[in-house]
């Protein structure tokens, strides 16, 4: 296993470099949440930057403080000369494979290839790693980062930091949720950051009776392999357009597959606009690590939440 490097040699390769490229893997609370929290630091340390994500942020994030700086436009990356990646377990998933790649293999020294990340999976691509398994979110890991400068967190920070935790932790329900994520968590909350209006954010938008309305069909459909001790549902982009509601409600479902006890893993099927589609995987089994599964079939993540992609199932829903 590749070892990381510490708070300081990233601090110090912030602090000196000048025009800074930040992207992440996908429009999650933790990504989103991890790129505001920096952007209003790179701010306050007059750098200049560049966040981009190949998705705009949904739109239960957009009330998180700099979300609107967050740019969908592919830059051209060389004219950085550092790129943070967070939150993502490889390069695939920022969807700049090619172009962070290139970087990386460019050994001027030029450009340096940062990735901040928790997931078991994570492939150290960068030319810098502060990859820590241990922490519930990348959040976690910026906020222990931003701590260690003494640095003074704005309830704005502090509000996108708790962002992360809640929506990686599962609101604190999850293995994730420990002594650490949950004395930080409480640190954000004295720092300004409002729990209460995070988890509204997260959970409850405007549209929540079509939102628990598609929760609905996918709980209705859950089926129990005895075999396999595993229980799978799906949802289809029908349903989405039945329930009035945007894929971004769907995150957050395959939790709640950690409520069926003892069973060994909980799977969601979702159908994306393009036709392809996204497994998630959650477990709260003893011994059981889904993103071992989720790793051979070219995805990631974690032990207890893991996912990966399929362009076809290679079998038919039960429509
Ligand atoms: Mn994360």
């Amino acid at each position: 296993m590749p070892t990381s490097v510490g708070y300081q040699t990233i601090l110090q390769k912030i602090g000196g470099s000048d025009n800074i490229f930040l992207t992440s893997h996908q429009n999650c609370p933790d990504a989103i949440g991890s790129i505001c929290a920096l952007i209003a630091y790179l701010k306050s340390q007059n750098k200049k930057f560049y966040p981009y994500l190949a998705e705009p942020v949904p739109k239960l994030l957009m009330s998180l403080p700099e979300s609107s700086e967050i740019k969908t436009v592919k830059p051209n990356l060389d004219v950085f000369d550092l790129c943070l990646v967070v939150d993502a377990g490889d390069l695939k998933q920022t969807h700049l494979e090619r172009e962070l790649q290139a970087i990386i293999n460019n050994k001027s020294g030029k450009n340096t290839v940062i990735n901040i990340d928790h997931h078991e999976t994570n492939e150290h691509f960068g030319h810098l790693n502060l990859v820590d398994h241990n922490a519930s979110s990348t959040c976690e890991i910026i906020y222990l980062l931003l701590e260690t400068l003494d640095y003074p967190l704005s309830p704005g920070i502090a509000e996108a930091l708790l962002t992360g935790i809640v929506g990686d932790t599962g609101n604190f329900t999850n293995a994730a949720t420990n002594e650490q994520s949950l004395k930080i968590a409480a640190e954000l909350v004295w720092r300004g950051a409002n729990i209460f209006q995070i988890i509204q954010h997260l959970y409850s938008t405007e549209e929540s009776i079509n939102t628990l309305r598609l929760w609905g069909k996918i709980f209705q459909r859950l089926t129990y392999n005895h075999k396999y001790d595993i229980a799978i549902s799906y949802v289809l982009q029908k349903d989405l357009k039945e329930c009035s509601v945007g894929e971004e409600v769907v995150e957050v479902v395959a939790n709640f597959l950690n409520y069926i006890r003892r069973i060994k893993a909980g799977i969601l099927i979702k159908e994306r606009a393009d036709g392809t589609f996204k497994v998630s995987l959650r477990s709260t089994y003893p011994g059981i690590d889904v993103s071992e599964l989720a790793k051979i079939l070219g995805g990631g993540g974690h032990k207890k939440a893991a996912g990966f992609s399929l362009k076809n199932l290679g079998f038919n829903l039960p429509l």
